[in-house]
């Protein structure tokens, strides 16, 4: 085919020129070299000689995105001329982590990239240090969207995510005293080479207003008359697969003010109430929520919910689909996935566009979009579900709200067709609660076709208890799909020596099929290989150990066991019952009751953030450091105890904690975390599991086996009982002589200087209330922290076990989770 510019006529859009961009990189150390120096000087405006490592960083990414690039738009070509049906995945959250190493990877040009900085007299380890990471999220529902879009690319299945471009994301933590105190977290500051902001596709997004009825010519209507809009302006980034050549969308919106807004305030000569208007705007996307697990209710969250999915609604229908789209099709086209109620406000909003804009009666248009949402839950607390209240809704979404009292009106009528005028089962099941609230898990699950949890467990216990009403009437609606983590990110990138050690044994091809890491385990028989195996872990704490020290100071002896417990502080996930073990071994050696000698050396890694308004969980977090800062200095404990709690853990530090990590705590009272993903990545890093028969663990321990897994506590059919008989966590204080010192030793002041009040909440809050039963598993936990100890004297048989959950945990990579998606929820054709 002729790809030289034609001499006078213009490019038509067919043309091979006009498909791919002029050039790309070639993938050469010279070539990359070159285009590294080009955009040093073209889009830094610096010289190699007088660049900075921010200069240095960005032509890098720089030169990555361009050879991206003429990929992406291959894609964008191969999925508009297939007309396949697509997945958008609707999330308020992606906690992306850091860029330019996924996208080397993907790329296939780590080592150029790194022999071409060289090449250049430049440390690319330093660069990599240079990037600030994408927090745009709060922990595991953020991450996990990262992980499936990463998937979705890697299996080729056209997709787009959608969200919001917080312009900053989850704050940073420092400590000051033990305390937290938050920063924010400016990661846009010196600018961002991944993005590609478009303006010109801009969305208007409207709010507040009436709603009213006119006559369409003899058709009576409805139509919103807002009050406001502001401009979502899309940020495109993209979401390479794995060295396939395949390039998929992430679309971030951006709030702005609209030019109508600026016109009408400029007209009226008010200049600071113009500027003031476009502050307004853009408080929109200003800052994500720092919540986790109990959702605010505030109206700036709802504008951001709004804001994201209704520009997404838009951009789907106006933009990606071509022009003469007949709407009736859509189910054919599109599925919009909700990651969890976020963005459930895009039902009625579908609805809105599909009867009053396209004109479409109201029961086709219901049809249509019951076919084209999904919705997956990701908790079981009941304080988690997300409710937004009529009068917020009224003065924010007035139509929006109509066209959920209509959806509840008519699903009321089903209620009442199957199960007669049982007044009680309709409160409890009506969209609308008595106290006036739209439950938006309950509209989430009338409209969506699927309904799913996030690990066997929880998909259960969502049928049985959260929305077991609602099993009763359409339990087709109810699956499960099990989480799962991108392999290439928790694996490949995280531990490279592990990587290498696996491909030594299996080749390639493990990465994007990781079953086949089932093939290591005739290895763990293999003395050589179980041997090679623990270097891997040694020289991953040491690792560890200069990241510490150089982040925070903190030390990692190579002769300690890696206890290790990151994950958001939340009283359900019982970061408490780990205190209680730590203060435990230190009340035994301090009484006299243990030799310091006879203690198995250990080093007790916490990572973990608290919701700013949490008030419990940040004295949990005062608490480890207290206990750390005394534990971590009495000489009478030899050195064999280490409290390490760094701040600020996010997915940069995870990728360097988790390959460095012996044992994994996975904690959580039985029937409270959903599924659990940090549990996954341990397990295929090589860390044994201490864990609660709970969320995800559950699979784990299947996998694994007993024997290489240390399983304590109640199960959730125990905890139910125990609850109902009238829990009296004084009475397990009273009945475990060791439970009782480490309670009085944290009440003693111990940990506070002599002061007994700062930690005083805690400890009666454990004796008097304990919603999630820490003291009924104390004494189980201590006896499965004896039985790692005695595992860890054999340390030979501990690596064995270590290789075996990687062996047998390829099931929890996350292309096995999208697999299911599309064979259970999506029904999307094969890849192209
Ligand atoms: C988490 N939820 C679950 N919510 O707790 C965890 O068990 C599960 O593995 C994970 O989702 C992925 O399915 C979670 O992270 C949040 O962060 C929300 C943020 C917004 C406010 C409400 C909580």
């Amino acid at each position: 085919e002729n790809s030289k510019l034609p001499a006078s006529r213009p490019l038509t859009a067919t043309h091979p020129l006009a498909l791919a961009p002029v050039s790309s990189p070639p993938a050469t150390v010279d070539g990359f070299v070159r285009e590294f120096l080009v955009n040093l000087n073209l889009e830094r405006g610096v010289a190699l000689s007088t660049s900075t490592a921010t200069d240095q960083y960005s032509a890098l990414a720089t030169t990555v995105r361009d050879y991206l690039v003429a990929r992406w738009l291959e894609d964008q070509r191969r999925q508009r001329s297939a007309q396949g049906k697509g997945v958008c995945y609707l999330s308020a959250e992606y906690l992306l982590g850091r860029q330019l190493d996924n996208n080397l990877l993907a790329s296939g040009l780590t080592e150029i990239a790194a022999e071409a900085m060289a090449a250049c007299g430049i440390d690319i380890d330093m660069l990599r240090e240079q990037e600030v990471e994408p927090g745009l999220g709060n922990g595991g529902l953020g991450r996990l969207a990262a992980c499936f879009i990463d998937s979705l690319a890697t299996l080729s299945v056209p997709s787009i995510g959608y969200g919001i471009r917080y312009e900053y994301g989850i704050f940073r933590q420092t400590f000051q005293g033990g305390e937290q105190v938050e920063k924010p977290d400016a990661w846009l500051a010196l600018g961002s080479p991944w993005e590609f902001p478009h303006p010109e596709a801009a969305q208007t997004v409207s709010f507040g207003g009436h709603s009213e009825t006119y006559d369409d010519e003899g058709v009576i209507r409805s139509r919103w008359v807002p009050a406001w809009s502001v401009r979502a302006v899309p940020y495109n980034y993209m979401v390479p697969g794995y060295q396939n050549g395949r390039v998929n969308t992430l679309r971030l919106w951006s709030a702005e003010a609209t030019k109508a807004f600026d016109l009408r305030t400029f007209n009226s000569g008010d200049y600071v109430e113009a500027v003031r208007a476009q502050t307004f705007a853009e408080n929109i996307s200003k800052v994500l929520y720092p919540e986790d697990s109990t959702p605010q209710g505030k109206e700036l969250r709802l504008q951001q919910q709004y804001f994201f999915v209704a520009a997404s609604i838009a951009d789907f229908l106006d933009k990606v689909l071509p022009a003469d789209f007949d709407v009736t099709d859509l189910p054919e086209r599109v599925i919009f996935q909700l990651n969890d109620t976020h963005p459930v406000i895009a039902v009625p909003e579908m609805m809105r566009v599909l009867v009053d804009d396209r004109k479409l009666d109201w029961d086709a248009a219901w049809a249509i979009t019951q076919q084209c949402f999904a919705y997956t839950c990701h908790t079981l607390l009941p304080e988690a579900l997300e409710v937004w209240s009529v009068d917020l809704l009224g003065r924010l979404l007035p139509r929006h709200l109509e066209i959920i009292y209509r959806i509840n009106d008519e699903f009321l009528v089903r209620v009442r067709e199957r199960f007669g005028d049982d007044e009680q089962r309709l409160r409890d099941m009506s969209i609308v609660s008595e106290h006036r609230a739209v439950r938006m898990a309950y509209l989430a699950t009338v409209a969506g076709a699927k309904v799913n949890g996030v690990a066997e467990l929880h998909s259960q216990l969502l049928r049985e208890k959260v929305l077991h009403d609602f099993d009763e009437l359409m339990p087709e609606k109810f699956t499960n799909v099990t989480n799962g983590v991108t392999p290439r990110r928790f694996v490949r990138l995280a531990n490279p020596r592990l990587s290498e050690l696996i491909t030594d044994a299996l080749g390639t091809g493990w990465l994007t099929d990781l079953e086949r890491l089932r093939e290591l385990e005739s290895y763990a028989e293999d003395a050589d290989f179980r041997s090679a195996f623990a270097e891997v872990k040694a020289a991953n704490k040491r690792r560890l150990d200069e990241v510490l020290r150089a982040r925070d100071g903190f030390e990692i002896a190579d002769d300690h066991l890696l206890d290790v417990m990151v994950k958001r502080l939340h009283e359900y996930k019982r970061q408490m019952l780990k205190v209680l073990h730590i203060v435990t071994l230190y009340e035994r050696v301090v009484s006299g009751r243990v030799a310091a000698s006879d203690l198995q050396p250990r080093t007790f890694i916490f990572g973990a953030k608290a919701a700013p308004g949490y008030a419990m969980a940040k004295r949990v977090i005062h608490l480890i450091n207290a206990v750390g800062s005394v534990v971590n200095n009495d000489p009478r404990l030899e050195g064999r105890l280490k409290v390490v709690f760094p701040p600020n853990y996010n997915v940069t530090l995870a990728e360097r904690v988790i390959p460095a990590a012996d044992l994994s705590e996975q904690i959580s009272l039985a029937g409270k975390e959903a599924s659990g993903t940090g549990n996954m990545k341990f397990a295929l890093n090589g860390a044994l599991t201490i864990g609660t028969d709970d969320g995800a663990n559950v699979e784990i321990r299947e996998l694994v086996g007993d024997d290489n897994f240390f399983l304590f506590g109640m199960s959730e059919p125990e905890v139910e009982e125990l609850w109902a008989s009238g829990y009296r966590p004084g009475e397990f204080a009273q009945g475990d002589d060791e439970l009782r010192r480490a309670l009085d030793l944290i009440s003693s002041g111990t940990f506070s200087g002599g002061d007994r009040s700062t930690f005083e909440p805690i400890v009666s809050n454990l004796l008097y209330d304990d919603r999630f039963m820490v003291l009924a598993d104390y004494t189980s936990y201590i006896a499965a922290q004896e039985r790692v100890d005695a595992a860890y004297a054999d340390r030979d048989a501990w690596t064995r076990s270590a290789i075996l959950n990687v062996a047998r945990t390829g099931y929890f990579s996350s292309d096995r989770s999208i697999r299911d998606y599309i064979d259970r929820i999506w029904h999307t054709p094969p890849a192209l």
